[in-house]
């Protein structure tokens, strides 16, 4: 058993197109897993230079915070069997083009900013984005 936490946002564009359900609906339907912790919240620059600081200086590095500031995002924890490899195979590649029907992005996706959903992508990057995003959470 390998029990893991990662971190998913559901973007404004999930908010604003009523997505939400759908896609914890998809989550919540995975065997095993399950959500620890889970609040609407708007994103101010500074969580959001720290979270995708990887990507500054990239051509749509701007563009990316602005459309992550441009309204609510629901904050999730998934907790579960190799759930970090798992939540990103629901998610698709990031350009939902490229993504398979039957996952979110492919499913849903319009462009590649817009594509619906994060989640951390390593275990490495689990641990920085749950400290950033669920501080307290033990
Ligand atoms: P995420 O970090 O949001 O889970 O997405 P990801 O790992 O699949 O993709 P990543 O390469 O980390 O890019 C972060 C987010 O930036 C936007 N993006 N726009 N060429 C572009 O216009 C472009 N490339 C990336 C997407 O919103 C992507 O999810
Ligand atoms: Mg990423």
């Amino acid at each position: 058993m390998t029990t893991q936490r990662t971190l998913v946002l559901l973007k404004p564009d999930a908010v604003r197109r009523r997505l939400v359900g759908e896609i914890i609906g998809r989550i919540e339907r995975k065997a095993g897993w399950s959500i620890a912790a889970m609040d609407l919240r708007s994103l101010d620059r500074e969580t959001l230079e720290q979270h995708y600081g990887e990507h500054e200086g990239k051509p749509f590095y701007e563009p990316l915070v602005a459309f992550m500031e441009s309204g609510p995002v629901v904050a999730l924890v998934v907790e579960g069997e190799r759930v970090i490899e798992g939540v990103r195979g629901l998610a698709g590649p990031t350009d939902p083009i490229a993504a398979a029907p039957g996952s979110i992005r492919g499913d849903f996706g319009t462009i590649v900013r817009e594509n619906l959903i994060h989640a951390s992508d390593s275990e490495e990057s689990a641990i920085r984005e749950l400290k950033i995003f669920f501080p307290g959470l033990s």
